[in-house]
């Protein structure tokens, strides 16, 4: 059964921050400093989904999709990362998989979207081995009470993007601006995917994945320092975290001192655990130009024109998601599991209309050229088993706080009043016409 989902995760919709015994998370702590996201927007409140949860599965019931993303709350479920167990925390997960599975809907959560314990953090964060061995003793307290009825596991959801606007530029939180020197975050992160892996084996998963956010990239130009600065780019955001997932060890990283100089013996052993499937999130391609002198990085972005954009400015490329796929397999081959689109969408500036409508006519047409792209990468071979857009709901937007607006479902955030788009009504229908089978 080819999974049509939709995806959110904890911090961006839950809010009810303080509530039933949940742990302050790096975001929380993060979002609260000033200038650190737009508007002082904090995730306090967000969507409210922590109350608003059988609305929203209702939504989804609407919806027709067989399959929903989210993901775990790491500190509502252990409020200082490690140690004690707030049972609250979990019973709300075991509701919402509950009602879910009602309703015909696969849960599919993952455990790390970005938000991790505070405590943690003061411990040193990912940049601490330790950390990794504390998302393991995680994945297997969740696993624990709902292997039984979740058919499909994430573990960590983008290691590139946390590494990068977390650890190394530090536009996200953990807010920490170390450049080359973040590459640790990656190395505890993949370790702890390895991990966790087994932890959820052993406590009777089923199928078991990671989702990276996956780019193709292109040299700004047929020049020399552009193809490095490319080929580096590659290597950072896509290969650091396939090849030791999929093939066993790092791609070179010699040029990035001190590289991965925290790899201990038999950490790629761990990390290359078998899993059952990849989680692909594809928004755009990546073009890549040389740096200036004197730049802390090997690369610069150097925009994509001749697109069209999203309300974030992203380039839309439908076929990147075509290249990008039939590049995985070209260069991973055997190695490459099945893949789910985990995440895809858009940010639009929705309005509602005069007469309570919003009309997202751009989102649709994102959508269908998006899905129709992963359907001829199909055609030449890939094994694509989901799909699941970004997003259910409009939600707290990280960096961008209430800003960038990905939901098929519109919310009002004064009032948390939800209401479907067009493109909710469009996506139900799509989903209706598939056969279960596709
Ligand atoms: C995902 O990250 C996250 O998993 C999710 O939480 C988030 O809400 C969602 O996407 C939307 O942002 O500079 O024009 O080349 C996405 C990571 C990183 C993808 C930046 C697009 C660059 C666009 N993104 N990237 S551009």
């Amino acid at each position: 059964m080819f999974l049509w989902g939709t995806a959110t995760a904890a911090y961006q919709i839950e809010g009810a921050a303080d509530e039933d015994g949940r742990g302050p998370s790096v975001w929380d702590v993060f979002a609260h400093e000033p200038g650190r996201v737009r508007d002082g927007h904090t995730g306090d409140v967000a969507c409210d989904h922590y109350h608003r949860w059988p609305e929203d599965v209702a939504l989804m019931a609407g919806l027709g999709v067989n399959a929903y993303r989210f993901s775990v709350s790491w500190p509502r479920v252990l409020p200082s990362g490690a140690g004690e167990v707030n049972a609250k925390g979990l019973d709300f997960y075991e509701r919402l998989v509950d009602a879910l599975l009602e309703k015909g809907v696969q849960p599919v959560p993952t455990l790390f979207h970005w938000d991790l314990p505070q405590a943690l953090e003061e411990r040193g964060g990912w940049l601490s081995r330790d950390t990794a061995a504390r998302f393991a003793d995680y994945a297997a307290v969740v696993a624990g009470r709902l292997a039984d009825r979740v058919p499909l596991w994430i573990t960590l959801n983008e290691p590139f993007v946390h590494m990068a606007y977390g650890y190394a530029m530090g536009v996200h939180a953990p807010g920490r601006a170390l450049l080359t020197e973040a590459l640790p975050a990656a190395h505890h992160q993949l370790l702890g995917h390895g991990l966790a892996v087994r932890a959820l084996r052993a406590a009777g998963a089923r199928e078991v994945a990671i989702t990276n956010n996956c780019t193709p990239v292109r040299p700004a130009s047929r020049e020399e320092p552009d193809l490095r600065a490319a080929e580096a780019y590659d290597i950072l955001h896509n290969r650091l975290f396939l090849d030791p997932v999929l093939l066993g060890a790092y791609p070179d990283l010699s040029a990035y001192p001190p590289g991965l100089d925290c790899v201990r013996d038999g950490d790629l052993e761990v990390i290359a655990s078998p899993i059952d499937a990849l989680g692909v999130n594809y928004y755009n391609p990546t073009r890549i130009a040389a740096p200036e002198a004197g730049a802390g990085l090997p690369f610069a972005d150097a925009g994509l024109p001749g697109h069209p954009t999203t309300a974030f400015g992203w380039p839309v490329v439908p076929d990147g998601l075509r290249e990008l796929l039939t590049g995985l397999k070209a260069r991973y081959g055997a190695a490459l599991p099945p893949i789910h689109i985990t995440e895809n969408g858009c940010s639009q500036e929705d309005v509602l209309t005069a007469g309570g409508t919003i009309e997202d006519e751009g989102r649709i047409a994102f959508l269908r050229d998006h899905i129709a792209a992963m359907r001829r990468a199909m055609d030449e071979g890939v094994d694509v088993r989901g799909y699941f857009v970004w997003s259910l709901l409009d939600n707290f937007e990280w960096a961008e706080g209430y800003h960038q607006r990905f939901g098929l479902v519109h919310v009002d955030y004064a009032t948390l009043r939800r209401t479907p788009k067009a493109s909710y009504r469009w996506y139900a229908e799509f989903v209706r016409s598939q056969n279960t089978d596709t």
